[in-house]
């Protein structure tokens, strides 16, 4: 499957200039709500390039998987959610528009070369996945690539220590960056530790460059948001959400929109200003790792 790189992103990668892969999945209705999807798309890209790092949106259009897009309102409005799995299939059929979540676009950004990811939250496992088996399709990919993936830790909705459990399977690194605790996406912490802790961007690009030295897969940085919603606001919402999903009979890759859609509305929003403010500082952060990775190790 050929993988286009928009020009800007080519040039900086040629040049050996820092650039930061983005998901596309949480910039859509499936991830964010409008108008605030399209304020943070921009909001992130702005981070990034302030750091002095190049931005590149991964997504599938007209079928052809690409990275750097700056078609802004097709990613915005889209509703077709393209997992790692699934890249192929909207390749063959050529799908009109399909974003991709964290494990696709990992999927994307080793084809281009890309070392530095950003996102939300990543997928992990489901509440109840001993009984459902909803694992994300997330957790595989991060195993698999060399790339240092940005986040805010996992969705407190999601199973956090079989989470964890399973990223260890899997041979995932498990950065705090600025914290001994996992932050659980929009609140501050999950009250689980993280196995290892970081500060420094610099480290964080040298623990990359020994990984793939060693024919390893990713790193996984986790850093705590900077406005995360009250704790006991967020768990109410939260076991109404999942309920909410239980009793409509939700499953499979529609689960994870809906649960997010329910928090958002449960909350009165709280739960949309605090995502938005996480994804533009993770943006922000990824861009620091990868200013570090495009200079010499420390
Ligand atoms: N974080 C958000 N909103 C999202 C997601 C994460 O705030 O929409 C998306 C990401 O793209 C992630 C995906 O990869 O949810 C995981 O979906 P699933 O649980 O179906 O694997
Ligand atoms: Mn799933």
């Amino acid at each position: 499957m050929t993988v286009t790189i928009l020009p800007a992103v080519q040039a900086a990668l040629d040049a050996g200039n820092p650039v930061v892969a983005l998901e596309s999945t949480v910039y859509s209705t499936l991830g964010l709500p409008v108008p605030h999807n399209r304020e943070v798309l921009h909001a992130s890209r702005r981070a990034i390039a302030e750091q002095g790092a190049t931005p590149a949106l991964t997504a599938v259009i007209d079928g052809v998987a690409s990275v750097g897009v700056d078609q802004d309102d097709l990613i915005l409005g889209a509703t077709d959610k393209v997992a790692a799995r699934d890249l192929a299939v909207a390749a063959a059929q050529r799908w009109s528009v399909g974003v991709t979540t964290v494990g696709a676009s990992l999927t994307l950004a080793d084809q281009a070369g890309i070392g530095v990811f950003a996102t939300g939250g990543i997928g992990g496992v489901h509440r109840g996945a001993a009984v459902t088996g909803d694992i994300s399709g997330d957790l595989p990919m991060l195993g698999r690539f060399p790339i240092v993936t940005v986040c805010a830790g996992a969705k407190a909705f999601l199973d956090l220590p079989r989470t964890l459990e399973m990223l260890e399977t899997l041979g995932v690194v498990v950065i705090g960056f600025g914290t001994d605790e996992l932050p659980a996406f929009t609140a501050a912490t999950s009250g689980l530790a993280v196995p290892h802790r970081s500060d420094d961007p610099g480290e964080i690009a040298d623990i990359l460059r020994h990984r793939r030295a060693l024919g390893q897969g990713g790193v996984l940085v986790t850093v705590p948001p900077p406005q995360p919603i009250d704790q006991d606001l967020l768990d109410d919402a939260m076991d109404q959400a999942e309920a909410q999903a239980d009793e409509a009979g939700i499953s499979g890759p529609a689960r994870t929109p809906f649960v997010l859609g329910a928090i958002a509305e449960l909350t009165g929003g709280a739960s949309v200003a605090a995502n938005t403010a996480l994804v533009e500082n993770n943006a922000r952060v990824a861009a620091q790792i990868a200013v570090q990775l495009a200079g010499d190790p420390t």
